[in-house]
């Protein structure tokens, strides 16, 4: 059988927002909320596509690479829980339409392609702790973080010593 890797597309935040977000992290959730995402892995996932053949890979990145639109501004100003997920997660409570334009654009993409895509809607979220035991008390989200989106990359999820890590391969800017 072919080689596959599994990747996905997503934005990466500003690390400044990512530092901030740990921060917050740490001193709203007790230790035993669940598996917290490591710094670096925090992300946006805009489409999961699986475990795809390099061929795929590249049919795909030559779609993304003609995606015509402008960058947009992203608040992250929300916060809950997806207990059938088990996942604490924060994001927009107001998604800016550029946002569900090109999850949209990269999630039929991946559909036309083979890419079996979720029939739920479109939930724009960074996780922030996997396998959460239970129901936890998710904090008043008392903070607002707004930063300029005009990239877009393709990732691929590693596991190796136990641990999972998002290598980016490919990025795109978005502009007219
Ligand atoms: O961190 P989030 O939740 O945004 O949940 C997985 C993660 O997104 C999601 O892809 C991202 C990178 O792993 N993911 C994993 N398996 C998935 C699946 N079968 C999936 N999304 C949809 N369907």
């Amino acid at each position: 059988m072919a080689e596959t890797r599994r990747l996905f597309f997503a934005l990466e935040l500003p690390k400044e927002v990512q530092q901030q977000i740990i921060h917050w992290r740490a001193t709203q959730f007790p230790e035993d909320t669940g598996r917290p995402v490591a710094a670096e892995n925090l992300h946006l996932t805009l489409a999961f596509l699986g475990d795809i053949s390099a061929d795929k890979q590249k049919a795909l990145s030559q779609l993304a690479g003609r995606i015509r639109q402008k960058g947009f501004t992203l608040a992250i100003d929300d916060a809950g829980q997806w207990l059938r997920s088990n996942v604490v997660w924060i994001g927009p409570r107001h998604a800016p339409l550029g946002l569900i334009q090109l999850a949209n654009m990269l999630r039929s993409q991946a559909a036309r392609n083979g890419c079996y895509q979720s029939p739920q809607p479109f939930h724009p979220h960074i996780t922030l702790y996997r396998n959460t035991p239970r129901a936890v008390t998710i904090p008043p989200p008392n903070f607002r973080w707004q930063f300029k989106v005009d990239e877009f990359a393709l990732y691929e999820s590693v596991f190796r010593q136990g641990r999972t890590r998002y290598q980016e391969l490919q990025r795109w800017t978005l502009s007219n």
